[in-house]
C-alpha cells in the first residue's frame, strides 16, 4: 500500500476506534436543557428537566429524556412518577400520594446550578435536607437548613450538576407539604448508572407516628434506540408484563434477584442491582397492602406514566393490575419501575411487641440500586481502556473486570 494510502488508512482505523457507530446524540427542546459530560468527548449525553418542568399527574421529580452512553441511546426516560406516605395503622395522617412538581431550594455552589460545573477546592458538594437531617427528633427547615452560607454559595432551585471526575451527578429535591424528597443520579464513565432517593423532612408533623415512604422510579429503556429490548429475571427472558419481589438469598442455592434490560439483537443491556439499603424495608411492612412489589417490566404505552392518569393525594395505593395487565414485553421498549422505601419509627412502637429500636424518625434515609453494564459494548470498553484510550476520560476507572 502507498504510504499515503495507509496514512489514510490508518487515520480511518483511530476515528473508527475512538467513535465507533457513536455519533447518537440527543437533541433538547425547551424546557429541556441538554447535558454533555465531559463537554469536550462527552461520554455521558442527555436531556434534563428539573421536577417542576416533568410530566405525568402530578410530576415525577429529577426527569431525564434521551440518555446516551458514548453515542448510543441507553434511556428514552428516567424519572420518579409515584411518591406516597403511609402511617402505622392508618394513624395521624393515615396515607398519601405525595406530588413531585414542586421544588424547594438546595444549597450549592454557584458553578453548579442548573449547569455542569465542579465544586470549588475545598468546597461542600450540593446539601440537600437528607444531607442534613442526621438527628433523631430534629428538623432544620428549608434551604440552607441552619447552616451559614459560605461566599459563593447560595440556596437555588433546580438541578446540580457536579462534575465528579469519573461521573457527574445529578441532584433535585422537592417538597410536598412536611417533606422534602432528594433525587440524585450519578453517570459513571465506566457505565455504571446509580439513582438515589432521600426521604428528608422540612419540619416535625407526624414524626410521632411510625410511617414508610416509598418512591418509584421508572427507566424507559430503549438500548441502541432500535425498540427491541428483553428483559430477564435471573437470566430467564420474559415475554408478558409482570412484577417481582427484590430477595436477598434467591432460596436454596440461588443469589440475590436481580433483572437485566438488553437489546435483543447487539446484546448491549443494564443489570438492575439493588443496594444493600434496599432491603432493610421489606414490602408492605405495615400490614396496609398499599404496596406489594418491587420491580415491575411493563410495556411502554403512550402517556402512561405511572399507574394512573389522574393525580389524587388521598390515592395512597399502588395499583399494579393497572401496569401489569398481560401486555407482551418480548422484542419491544419496556419500562422499568423500581420501588425502594424507607421507615421513620418514632421511640418505643416498631416492631409491634418490641423489643423497640430507638427514635430514628428525622433521620434521613437514602436508599437506590445500581444499573451496570453488559454485553459487547462493556466488553468493547474494557478493550478501549487496555489500550490508553481511557485518556479521553480524566479519572475514569477501568471497568469491572470480567
Ligand atoms: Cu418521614
Amino acid at each position: 500500500m502507498h504510504p499515503v494510502q495507509r496514512l489514510i488508512a490508518l487515520a480511518i482505523a483511530v476515528l473508527a476506534l475512538a467513535s465507533p457507530a457513536w455519533a447518537g446524540s440527543p437533541t433538547c427542546v425547551s424546557p429541556e436543557t441538554k447535558l454533555s459530560w465531559p463537554q469536550t468527548n462527552p461520554v455521558w449525553e442527555m436531556c434534563w428537566l428539573p421536577p417542576n418542568s416533568s410530566v405525568g399527574p402530578r410530576g415525577s421529580g429529577l426527569e431525564l429524556r434521551n440518555v446516551y452512553w458514548n453515542g448510543t441511546l441507553v434511556l428514552r426516560r428516567a424519572h420518579s412518577p409515584m411518591l406516597f406516605a403511609e402511617y402505622k395503622g392508618g394513624q395521624g395522617g393515615n396515607c398519601y400520594r405525595d406530588w413531585k412538581d414542586t421544588v424547594t431550594p438546595i444549597l450549592a455552589s454557584t458553578a453548579v446550578q442548573n449547569k455542569l460545573g465542579v465544586v470549588p477546592a475545598g468546597g461542600e458538594p450540593a446539601k440537600t435536607s437528607c444531607d442534613r437531617s442526621n438527628q433523631p427528633t430534629q428538623s432544620y427547615g428549608t434551604c440552607p437548613y441552619g447552616l451559614p452560607v459560605p461566599s459563593g454559595y447560595s440556596c437555588a432551585n433546580g438541578v446540580m450538576i457536579e462534575d465528579g471526575g469519573d461521573h457527574v451527578l445529578l441532584t433535585a429535591q422537592y417538597i410536598a407539604d412536611w417533606y422534602m424528597y432528594s433525587s440524585r443520579i450519578e453517570f459513571h464513565a465506566d457505565g455504571r448508572i446509580v439513582p438515589t432517593f432521600g426521604f428528608g423532612n422540612r419540619n416535625g408533623t407526624y414524626n410521632s407516628v411510625t410511617h414508610w415512604h416509598h418512591n418509584y422510579w421508572r427507566f424507559e429503556f430503549d438500548i441502541d434506540g432500535l425498540g427491541n429490548n428483553t428483559v430477564s429475571t435471573n437470566g430467564v427472558d420474559q415475554s408478558t408484563e409482570f412484577s417481582d419481589l427484590r430477595n436477598a438469598t434467591g432460596g436454596a442455592g440461588g443469589g440475590p434477584t436481580t433483572w437485566e434490560v438488553r437489546n435483543s439483537t447487539s446484546g448491549n443491556g443494564y443489570r438492575l442491582i439493588p443496594g444493600a439499603n434496599d432491603y432493610l424495608v421489606p414490602t408492605n411492612q405495615s400490614g396496609r397492602g398499599f404496596h406489594t412489589t418491587d420491580f415491575l417490566a411493563t410495556r411502554v404505552n403512550t402517556s402512561e406514566y405511572g399507574d394512573t392518569p389522574n393525580y389524587s393525594l388521598s390515592d395512597c395505593t399502588m395499583h399494579t393490575a393497572n401496569l401489569i395487565n398481560g401486555q407482551s414485553i418480548a422484542n419491544t421498549n419496556q419500562a422499568i419501575y423500581y420501588r425502594v422505601a424507607v421507615r421513620d419509627t418514632t421511640a418505643n412502637d416498631w416492631p409491634v411487641g418490641g423489643p423497640f429500636i430507638p427514635q430514628d424518625s428525622m433521620v434521613c434515609k437514602s436508599v437506590g440500586p445500581e444499573w451496570v453494564p453488559f454485553g459487547p459494548w462493556a466488553t468493547a470498553l474494557d478493550l478501549i481502556y487496555a489500550d490508553g484510550f481511557d485518556a479521553l476520560v480524566p479519572g475514569a476507572r477501568p471497568y469491572l473486570q470480567h
